[in-house]
């Protein structure tokens, strides 16, 4: 994408209206326009991060076997009144009423709708387990929306729901969408710590919240300070596979008395709730009468679960956990273009031409700075919009033949060639590279 024919929306100044860093580096980089309180229009900056975090979040729910569905956004209340929520809910639903005064509402989540799909199609163990996803927009009429898409009244949720036979093969279920939540989180180049919760108006008796650790977090977590670095920490990621063999606890879960870490193993941190996941049985399907025959033909009630992503949340969540005071530094994984041009001075656009037009032809995402502007405010644009990579061609280019490559997330300069420009590129940007088919700079693909 070309500078002079995107739709930029850069914003000089700072906003009134944002009071934390992410939600101010959104609104000036020109990636989300707020509509009305806590709705927001996502720009064509912002959509290309929320569609790169969305296709992760995808491709770890296909590799455990959940399969992608939609469901609607409105919901007839009927099925809520099944369920027994419609009355529950308050405030933060919703409700339409349409031309033939049914009732409806704008969904805040979905478990009646992926059980009323579950018990028209599925009727034997013989076709369990199921697990189905979608990646849909939900509502709640939050009393206070704030800090942007962080807590928004619409937003982006990915929402799955698991289908089995038996109590223990739930648990199992729950257990495999655990690994993939930490599969994705980390993908997003995130340490997420997953906290003990309580299940709120979903329901159940097990469900973990995940957490990304910044002050300005809306809640309050207790943890095992090994899973700061879950990579390396002394066989945490071992015991991460049996969720519960570390401490961590959302707020109302820690027990000081019953805790076993003290001192500096405890950590006692605001976290920003990027997931939730609840196993809650019989919960849905005895209500909305989501039976099975089993092997011995008796007739049972679906054992559920169901798991959430905020994906919009995530947006703001990473930049939270990627920024300094020029603006935002994207992880590879998700940003919006791998890589900025710039020639920053008269003689160079030919050079920025030819490296654009290369790494477009090689699928890498490019964006050339090509506005009448001076080097600082390409500068000062590209650190703002967070590009991973930028490449400055500039006088050494004209006196020496070289360029210089920046790394936005270090501040690294490293000057070379076009041609040593380009292949470093390759190792980083190139589609395999980025979606971890290949590894970065080598030639070998990954096994598995
Ligand atoms: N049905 C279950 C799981 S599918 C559910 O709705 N869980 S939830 O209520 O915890 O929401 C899932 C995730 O959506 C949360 O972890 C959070 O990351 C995100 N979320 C919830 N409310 C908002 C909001 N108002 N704005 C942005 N993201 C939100």
């Amino acid at each position: 994408m070309r500078a002079s024919a995107s739709f930029l929306a850069l914003l000089r100044d700072n906003p009134q209206e944002s009071h934390i860093a992410s939600h101010q580096w959104m609104l000036r980089s020109g990636m989300i326009q707020q509509i009305t309180s806590g709705i927001y229009a996502w720009l064509p900056l912002g959509l290309r991060v929320l569609n790169n975090i969305s296709e992760i979040v995808r491709q770890e729910q296909n590799r455990i076997g959940a399969q992608e569905a939609l469901a609607p956004t409105l919901q007839p209340a009927s099925l809520w009144k099944q369920s027994g929520r419609y009355a529950d809910y308050g405030k933060e639903m919703l409700r339409i009423v349409d031309r033939h005064d049914h009732d409806l509402l704008y969904g805040p989540t979905a478990e009646e709708v992926f059980t009323l799909l579950f018990r028209t199609h599925i009727h034997s163990y013989k076709q369990l387990p199921q697990c189905l996803y979608n990646i849909q927009w939900k509502f709640r009429d939050e009393i206070r929306p704030r800090f942007g898409v962080m807590r928004g009244r619409e937003f982006l949720m990915k929402d799955a729901y698991s289908f089995d036979l038996t109590a223990d093969g739930a648990k199992a279920t729950y257990a495999q969408m655990f690994q993939s939540y930490m599969r994705i989180f980390h993908r997003l180049g995130l340490t997420a710590i997953p906290v003990r919760a309580s299940t709120g108006p979903i329901g159940g008796d097990l469900s973990h919240e995940f957490h990304i650790v910044a002050d300005t977090g809306e809640s309050e977590i207790f943890y095992d300070a090994a899973l700061d670095s879950p990579m390396s920490g002394g066989g945490i990621r071992e015991r991460m596979s049996d969720f519960n063999g570390f401490y961590a606890c959302a707020d109302d879960q820690h027990k000081p008395e019953a805790c076993p870490l003290s001192g500096e193993q405890l950590r006692t941190k605001r976290g920003i709730e990027v997931g939730h996941i609840f196993y809650f049985g019989t919960k849905y399907s005895e209500p909305l009468d989501a039976f099975v025959m089993d092997q011995k033909g008796n007739r049972v009630p679906v054992e559920m679960g169901s798991y959430g992503v905020g994906v919009s949340r995530l947006v703001g969540a990473l930049i939270e956990a990627n920024h300094d005071e020029k603006g935002i530094k994207w992880p590879i994984s998700v940003a919006p273009f791998a890589v900025a041009i710039a020639g920053l001075s008269k003689g160079t656009e030919d050079m920025a031409e030819t490296l654009y037009q290369s790494l477009l032809n090689q699928g890498v995402t490019a964006f050339m700075m090509d506005l009448d502007q001076s080097a600082g405010k390409k500068f000062a644009d590209m650190d703002m919009m967070g590009f991973p990579y930028h490449i400055l061609i500039g006088s050494k280019w004209l006196s020496q033949g070289l360029l210089d490559i920046k790394i936005r997330a270090t501040g690294e300069i490293i000057s070379c060639t076009p041609t040593d420009a380009l292949s470093w590129m390759m190792d980083r940007c190139a589609p395999e590279v980025i979606s971890g088919k290949k590894r970065p700079g080598s030639s070998e693909p990954l096994a598995g």
